[in-house]
């Protein structure tokens, strides 16, 4: 849209003779007819120098006006009075102007914009500042004439307002249920490339009953509830163009954490019945549904399990006859994955050392031969073995030959079951201790039934 004279090098070549005046055109003509920015000034200029091509609005008081803005041709020495000077004014450079704004030029030196006396009212005023004016500086027009009614050469072309936006590149976004009242979710942020404009904006928030908006802020408002909204936001800049951005909050459980794990734990192979391994524990108390993973796999499926402690908490079992055998996997990884009520979840680990199994072991051995009088009588105490371990033993006593009247004790004596045999009989025994997972025999005892005569010897 045009404002002023179109095509100023057809308008008037008389120059006033002032040196530092402002000149303010007040005639509808001259006054800006819609919202928008300068886009292009245009100018007859007629002698060196530079121009400030300003805008001025009126206040609250319409006979004192604002330099709302103001762009700076400059004509050298040589470019003067030869043609009209168009000069297209930089996105970043426009000055925003209003409904009713004034164009009005400001010369420090010899007035260089030349005019035509007009038959018709045409206001301008005209003023002689003792300093050029600055962008926000007042102009009061009580008090000062109007100069003449007359043309100037000058007019500008109204580029409309280029839409804001918003500038955020995250649209959405996570917060937790228990986040408090006034916690900030969301930070708007939006431009307008218009510079003028970005003092002006303004951002509203459509209706949310869970969040309310103090620009740039959102805000929690009430109590959260879980879901996904979608909050619209709308920039408007001064002339009304308008940018609309949606962004989903996300309303998340609180975190929760299994507080007990990670852990090492160790289990001995030999177990064969439900066994405790580790007890689990949760940052905030409550009920927990939990599952298991593992690896390696084994074909004989998962040998832990999850299920409630005597102290009605959450245990991880080695299951009955689980089977785990160091020899085959030593260690075993458990992803322990535990659900709130609330849908939140967590997951850790627990790794599991099998311990192999502690093999029985003979101890305080006799030796490998012994005598035994023909005298002894059955119950008599005839030998004994020693064998340690973590577990309880069974012991076996073979004897060769099989008929031999000899029988072990639990506590590994051995006892003769019937008189002893005559002098000179020979046996050979190996005992043989079971834990119930290895078994081990002893070396061989070699048995040698002795004479009265010659008396009880132990080699
Ligand atoms: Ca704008
Ligand atoms: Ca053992």
């Amino acid at each position: 849209m045009e404002v002023g004279q179109p095509a100023p090098v057809t308008i008037g070549t008389t120059l006033q003779d002032n040196n530092g005046s402002l000149v303010l055109i007040r005639a509808r003509d001259s006054r800006m007819p819609c919202c928008g920015t300068v886009g292009e000034w245009r100018v007859f200029p007629r002698r060196a120098g530079k121009v400030a091509l300003q805008v001025w609005r009126e206040t609250v008081d319409s006979d004192i006006l604002v330099l709302v803005g103001e762009n700076i041709v400059e004509t050298r020495i040589g470019e003067e009075d030869i043609a009209q000077v168009v000069v297209s004014v930089a996105l970043g450079d426009r000055i925003s102007v209003d409904t009713g704004d004034y164009i009005a030029w400001y010369s420090s030196g010899q007035e260089s914009v030349p005019f035509i006396v007009t038959a018709v009212p045409h206001p301008v005023w005209r003023f002689t500042p003792s300093t050029a004016p600055s962008v926000g500086d007042m102009l009061q027009l009580t008090g000062y004439d109007i100069t003449a009614d007359r043309e100037f050469s000058i007019g500008a072309i109204l580029a409309a307002s280029v839409t804001p936006y918003f500038t955020n590149t995250v649209h959405e976004v996570t917060v937790y249920a228990n986040a408090t009242a006034s916690s900030i979710v969301y930070t708007v942020q939006y431009t307008d490339d218009d510079p003028g404009d970005i003092a002006s904006l303004s951002v509203t928030m459509g209706i949310s009953e869970l969040f309310e908006f103090l620009s740039p802020d959102v805000r929690v408002s009430g109590e959260l509830v879980l879901g996904t909204y979608v909050l619209t936001f709308q920039v408007t800049d001064r002339c009304g163009s308008v940018d609309t951005m949606d962004v989903a909050v996300i309303v998340q459980p609180p975190p929760v954490a299994i507080t007990s794990l990670p852990e090492v734990t160790s289990v001995s192979e030999t177990a064969s019945t439900q066994t405790l391994l580790h007890v689990l524990a949760f940052s905030t108390i409550g009920s927990y549904t939990c599952s298991l993973d593992y690896s390696p796999v084994r074909p004989e499926g998962n040998p832990f399990m999850v299920q409630d402690t005597p102290d009605q908490e959450l245990g991880i079992y080695l299951q009955d006859n689980a089977n785990i055998l160091f020899n085959v996997t030593p260690v075993y990884n458990v992803t322990v994955t535990c659900t709130a009520l609330t849908s939140a979840t967590d997951t850790d680990f627990l790794l599991v050392s099998v311990q192999p199994n502690s093999v029985p072991m003979f101890v305080n051995f006799q030796g490998v031969s012994a005598e035994i009088p023909d005298t002894m009588t059955a119950g008599s105490t005839v030998y004994a073995v020693t064998v340690t371990d973590s577990q309880p033993i069974s012991l076996r006593l073979l004897c060769d030959p099989e008929d031999g009247p000899f029988t072990v004790a639990s506590d590994g004596t051995v006892i003769l079951t019937s008189h002893a045999p005559s002098a000179g009989s020979a046996f050979t025994w190996i005992f043989t201790a079971d834990d119930s997972f290895d078994s081990v025999t002893s070396p061989t005892v070699t048995v040698i039934i002795t004479g009265a005569s010659v008396g009880l010897l132990t080699i």
